[in-house]
This record gives C-alpha cells, structure tokens and sequence, in this order.
C-alpha cells in the first residue's frame, strides 16, 4: 500500500505538500498501525497462535522521541491526518541516533540519560542505501560571469562534503490505503576512510572527519521554546533542508514540468523557522544551478513556502551571527543578503523615510556581531504565515509581524488552530471510552468525523450511560495507579480527584505556581481540625515533564516538586486527603497512560504566552476538564464546551502589559497566602531553603514576570471550588456531585469536534496548500 500510493500520487500527477520539521515525535508505532489498519484483531489471534500476547508486544517498543513536545507531536499528528484524509503528503526530518534525553529522578533532580533509541534496532525504518545526497558546509564563492549583477552567476565550492542517508518510516492512514512517508536523513562521511591523510601519519586528523560528518544527525536539541545558538545545530538545519529541496526538485524534474509549474506541484510547509534556510537554499538552486533570472526564481519560490509561527516567546525567535552563517553558509549568506536588499527597496518605496520601519523589518539585525533574522526571512519568502490559535494568530498579527501586515497586507497573515488525532488520542490510548462511545453513537464514523461527538450530548443526564462513563473513567485511573506504583513506588487512591499538569518545564507555564498551590493546601489541611479534614475530597496532584537541561530554574521546580511530594506524601495527618507525585521521563506512551486518566488537568501559563497548546485538546477529548487560563487554544474549547464546564481564573492577555508595569513601579505586593507559602519554605520544611532560594526570587527580585503573584489567588479559588474544605461533607451530596461532574465530562468531550487535527489539515490543504485529496484505488 506504500509503494502503490506513490506509485498512484505519481501516476495521477498530483500537487504534494512537503511538511519539513526538524522534530517528528512520533511515540510508538505498533498499536497505532494495527489500528489504523483494521487488523488490531486479526493480529492478536496470529500472535496468539504463536504463544505471545499482543499487549506484551506492544510494550517492548521503544518510543521515537525525536522531538521536545507539542511542535514535534503537531507533526505527528499532521501525518496522520494526512493519511487518513488521502492526501499526497510527504514528511520531512532528521534521523537523530539520540532523541530527547531520558529523564531521571535522583534525590529530586533531574538528571539526563542519553535515548539510544536505534539500540535494536527501528522495525518501522526502511534505510534507503539509494537515495543518498551530498552536502556541503564552508568553501568559498566565486563569480563565474562578469554579467551585471542581477544576472551575474556565483559558484560555491570546497569545504567539507557529508551525505545525507534517506530513511523512510511508513504512515498509513486509517480506514484508507493511503500510506504516506516520513523521511528521515541521516549523516554519513562522504568517504569512508581519509587513506591520504592517513598515510601522511594524519590519523587522528582523518578519524575526526568521519566523527563530524556523523555528529551532524547525532543528537536531537533539547530546548523547548528557546534557541540554542550553537554552530551545529546550524549544520543540522542546513544539512536536513539541503538534502530534502534535492529530494523535492528531483522528484518534481522527473515529471518534466516547466520551472513555472513547481509551486502547483510543490507546497512546502515550514514548521516553525527551524527549515527556513530552504529559502535561500532553493534561491540558490533555481539560479546559480538552473540558471533561472533571480524575478522569476523568487517568483516559485515565494508561491511555494509556507511558515507556521509556534510561539511568541522573544528567546524562541532564531537569529544566526553574520559571521558564523558566512563561514559555513557564504553563498547563502549573499543570497540573504540580495533578497533583503531588493525587498527593502521595495518597502521604502511604499514607506519612504521610515529608518525604524526598515530596520525592524531587515532580516539582518544591526550589532556586534550581525545576527540573521529567520523570522523575517521566513515571511518574507513565505506566501502564507500562520499561527497555532486564534489569539496567538491576532498576537503575531498585532505584536511580533505588526510591520509585515502593514507592507504585505492582513490576508497573508492567517489562523490555523491545532489539533489531535482522535486515533492516537481517543481509539488508540483510551479503548473502553472509545467502545461506549461507539456503543452510544451507533458506529466508529467519529474517528473519522469527530464532530459526530456532538451525538454524545444528548446522553449528558442519561444516568446509566454516566454510570458507563464514570467507570470508563475509573479503570483509566486503575491503569494509571498501577503505573505510578511500578515507576515511583507510591500508591495512590483512584478515588482521590486526579490532577494533572504534564508538559514541558518553562516558567511561563507555571507549574511553580501549581506546586506554590499545593503546598497552600497542605498548610490549610494541616491547620484544620480532624473533623473538617473528613470534609475534604481526597486529590493526587500528578507532575510529568522535562526541563532542557541548561534551564536552571526549571530544573529548581522539579527539585521543588519532588520536595514537597516527599514532605506529603508522608504525612500520616494528611497523606489520605492529598498526595503529589512527579513521574518521570514523560513521553508519548507515558502520555497515552496519563491522559486518559485525569479528572481535571492544569493549563496556567501566563495569558498570551502559550501559542496553543495541544495536551488541553487530549484531556478533555477523553473527558477530563481544565483547569486554565484564558491562553491559547483553552479560549477556543472553553467557546466549544461552554464556559460551565472549563474552569477559567487569571488575568487575560491584554491586562498583562499593565500589571508588569504597575509591579514594576509599585512596590510589588504578594499575595498573602503566597507570603505565607514563603514563609514555609523558609522554615525548610520542604527542603533547605538555600536550594530554592533562587527560585523563590523569581517572584520577588525579578518582578515576578510571569504574574504568579497576581494569579495565585483565582488559582486557588477555582481550586477551592472544586476542593472547598467546607463543601460535599455527606455521602449523598457527593453523589450528586458524582452525576454533574460525570455530565460536565461528557458534555465537554462531546464539544471537542473542532480540535481534530483533520480539521486541521483540511484547512492548511484549502486556504495554504490547495490540495485536493487523492484517494489510492
Ligand atoms: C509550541 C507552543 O509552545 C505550543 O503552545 C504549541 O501548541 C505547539 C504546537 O503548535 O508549539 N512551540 C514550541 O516551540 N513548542 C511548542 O510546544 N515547543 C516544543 O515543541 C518543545
């Protein structure tokens, strides 16, 4: 079915979307292609027959973790989605030996453990020993015609030569032959073995050469949401784009088209700026090798990209040093260099005398040294930008490409809200939600259409289907007990209120603020008396997540909330009525356990700083209910499920800007159940206050940038609302509390049609790519 579907996109002559991502993460494959295949059943009988259990099998797959979190997973997902709606769609990326470290817990650190994924082997690669690619970093340019300028042509040789190995991992869709492809290049020295240099008694000199060509895909980056600077992670950009456009321009050369046809044969998506050297890297190959005239070249190329923004946070924003990108890059360097030129020609002719204007529009940044501006070069060669939610769609359009909208005008600049497969997400890592709700709706058409989800409403009050729901529920949560007691060695109670805060670490997420929040329940439980105590409903606090490695403060939260978990959850008084847990190493499979077993899940950042978000779209798809803030997509769901079933607190993103300033020239003033959380942990008692001190000082030096202070208070109250000390004190209340919150989940889940990633990809395929489906017969 693989080969037949390129075999049919070929024949059929269609239009392709390339999706170029440095980060695929993928998890494991072997459930999900069983499912998407039809065959799970069929499978588990031949494996039986062969004395093995199917759920054993499944276990012993490694995740593939080549990638930080939500950008890398909307990747997955897009190519799912891909799949099962037919469309001609190919996947681009690296073949990274290390994916995302392993995370351990050691006396409440984190420590990092190299993921040697390929140890034995990847049964879902298929190496492409035939198609193999070189690459070339440094050497010098020469000019080889004296043509003025514009014509004049340029030749860039010398350096160092890798090649780029293609590997090839199959998606196949669901209910569909389409079977799209992910490749994945991998770096390999160009010659084996440096015999010369050898000889001349340069051995050493020789092995390091090999070593660097096969450090390029070693290891996967692991910073979230900030760029890492480093020349190799450079190599590795250029390296990937490098070896795909080769890909991208031989396959649409074989078909014979004239140049003028790529952009409707090609659509390229670049996920976030981390590919956009392709710009100039095509620039490069339309002109200096195809000797197209540089209009016609930018032409094709400004029909052809797309760029997809993910995030609004400035130490995101990739810039390059001039002299390091001239060293490696020259000839892309110059071509960056004329686009910028020609393109800020053409601005000042619409906004004369505007120096400001231009040099915030330059994608070459003034200083010691020059920085290369991807961002800018990004949507100026791009024909469509777009951001990941509607609010951070309006804040890229109004804040960070404010310039951009006033030169190229608003229709460029769109909204492509993310989404989740239903297939991972819902069939997949929740089978008993999945049956009831095939049971109810009459048929599985919703993995397909998860709009049909609506259906779900009217059986809302429905008691016996809430009873069918809670149980659902309840044995996820078994699930996930049994988890946390074989990985961390604690038993928790699945009557307890799980909630739940997996993501990546980043202050702008607030899981201080979560843990901060704790430990205020703790102290009010701890001041209460034994009776009141009874009145509470037990809660298990669950953290899952991981810190880049260089972030210091993220890794001090972590220490924090292992802390106060060790404090907790040996407290006789209290330990029945509240228990944290951090698990650790949390990844896709972990995810797949988590999610389905929440009750509420935590998604606080600071409004206006999450893009989108996409876990918040898992929770309540599998009928958990949030507690947020008014941040990226949670608006969206919160407009889907109605405001009576999200728990909203928090400032909004247009009050941020004022309370920064009104801290920073007040006298900043705690709130105080904050200052006595402080003061706890000054007294130790969750750990030695030097060890977090410079944690704590976030909130009071610094000016509390992510207003944790401000928020701290609503957090709590939308918190007591659910928890309140004084509420549900008898069994018969709880019980009805036991139905509204059981219609509460199933109203919520029965809203979230829209954050299909179907949806989507259709939209991308409509408004960005025009591409139409192409179904393999
Ligand atoms: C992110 C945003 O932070 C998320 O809000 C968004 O949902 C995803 C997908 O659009 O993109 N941008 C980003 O750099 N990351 C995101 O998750 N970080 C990682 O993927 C590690």
């Amino acid at each position: 079915m693989w080969n037949d579907t390129q075999q049919h996109h070929t024949h059929e002559d269609v239009k392709r979307v390339y999706y170029l991502s440095l980060e695929f993460l993928l998890g494991r494959s072997l459930d999900n292609t069983l499912l998407n295949m039809q065959c799970k059943d069929l499978y588990r009988d031949a494996l039986k027959g062969l004395g093995f259990r199917l759920e054993d099998l499944i276990e012993e797959e490694c995740d593939a973790a080549l990638g930080n979190g939500g950008l890398g997973r909307l990747a997955a997902c897009f190519m799912d989605s891909l799949a099962s709606m037919d469309y001609p769609a190919w996947g681009y990326g690296l073949r990274y030996t290390y994916g995302i470290f392993q995370q351990r817990i050691v006396d409440g650190y984190q420590v990092e453990y190299p993921d040697f994924w390929l140890n034995f082997d990847n049964p879902w690669e298929f190496p492409r020993l035939d198609v193999v690619y070189e690459v070339r970093f440094y050497g010098s340019v020469t000019k080889i015609s004296d043509s003025k300028d514009e014509t004049a042509k340029y030749s860039w040789a010398g350096g160092e030569v890798v090649q780029a190995v293609a590997y090839d991992v199959p998606i196949p869709g669901w209910n569909t032959k389409n079977t799209i492809n992910i490749r994945l290049w991998s770096s390999k020295p160009k010659k084996k073995f440096d015999l010369k240099s050898f000889n001349e008694g340069n051995y050493q000199k020789s092995v390091e050469e090999q070593q660097m060509a096969e450090n390029i895909t070693s290891v996967l980056y692991p910073n979230d949401n900030t760029m890492a600077g480093k020349e190799l992670r450079l190599k590795q950009q250029y390296f990937f784009i490098c070896a795909t456009l080769k890909d991208i321009v031989r396959r649409f050369k074989k078909m014979g088209h004239p140049w003028k046809e790529f952009p409707n044969k090609v659509a390229i998506q670049l996920n976030d700026t981390h590919p956009s050297l392709s710009i100039p890297e095509l620039m490069r190959r339309l002109v200096d090798i195809e000797g197209l005239p540089w209009d016609e070249a930018w032409g094709i190329v400004t029909r052809t990209f797309a760029f997809t923004n993910h995030t609004v946070l400035p130490e995101a924003l990739e810039k390059w040093p001039v002299p390091m990108m001239n060293r490696l890059l020259p000839r892309h360097l110059q071509i960056i260099y004329d686009i910028n030129l020609y393109f800020l020609q053409n601005v000042e002719k619409i906004f004369p005398n505007d120096r400001d204007k231009l040099s915030r529009m330059s994608i070459i940044e003034e200083g010691y040294p020059q920085q290369v501006r991807m961002a800018n070069l990004a949507v100026i060669g791009s024909h469509t930008v777009n951001g990941v939610a509607e609010i951070h769609s309006l804040l890229v359009k109004h804040e960070i490409f404010k310039d951009f909208v006033d030169y190229f005008g608003v229709l460029k600049f769109q909204n492509k809200t993310n989404g989740i497969t239903p297939r991972r997400w819902l069939l997949q890592a929740n089978p008993g939600l999945s049956e009831l709700i095939t049971e109810a709706l009459g048929n599985d058409e919703w993995i397909g259409d998860l709009s049909l989800l609506k259906g779900l409403k009217k059986f809302a009050d429905d008691e016996i289907f809430q009873e069918k729901w809670i149980q659902a529920k309840y044995s996820s949560k078994e699930k996930l007990c049994q988890y946390i007691k074989d990985v961390c060695d604690i038993q928790i109670n699945p009557d307890s209120i799980f909630d739940v805060q997996v993501k990546r670490i980043h202050e702008y997420k607030r899981q201080f603020m979560n843990i901060l929040a704790v430990i205020h329940s703790y102290l009010q439980l701890k001041n209460s008396s034994v009776e009141k105590r009874e009145s509470f409903i037990p809660r298990t606090v669950i953290f899952a997540g991981k810190a880049a490695p260089g972030y210091y403060i993220a890794k001090l939260i972590i220490k924090l909330i292992n802390s106060v978990a060790d404090v907790v959850n040996k407290d006789k008084e209290t330990n029945q009525f509240l228990k944290v847990v951090f698990i650790p190493d949390y990844n896709v499979s972990a995810a797949e356990v988590i999610i389905p077993a929440s009750d509420v899940s935590q998604h606080i950042s600071t409004a206006g700083t999450e893009a989108s978000g996409t876990s918040n779209m898992k929770f309540v798809l599998n009928g958990g209910l949030i507690i947020g803030t008014l941040d990226g997509a949670n608006i969206e769901i919160k407009d889907q499920v109605g405001q009576e079933n999200i728990f909203i607190f928090g400032c909004q993103a247009h009050q941020v800007n004022d309370i920064r300033h009104t801290q920073k020239y007040r006298k900043l003033v705690l709130n105080p159940y904050l200052e006595s959380v402080i003061a706890a942990l000054k007294e130790d008692r969750f750990c030695k206050w030097e060890i977090i001190a410079p944690l704590i000082e976030t909130l009071t030096v610094g000016g509390d940038f992510y207003l944790i202070s401000h928020d701290f208070q609503s957090c709590n109250n939308s918190l007591l609302s659910l928890l309140d000390l004084e509420a549900i004190s008898n069994v018969q209340k709880s019980y009805q509390d036991r139905r509204g919150w059981a219609k509460k989940s199933i109203l919520a889940a029965a809203g979230m049609g829209m954050f299909s990633s179907d949806r989507t990809i259709k939209e991308y395929a409509q408004d960005i790519w025009k591409l139409t489906p192409c179904r393999v017969p």
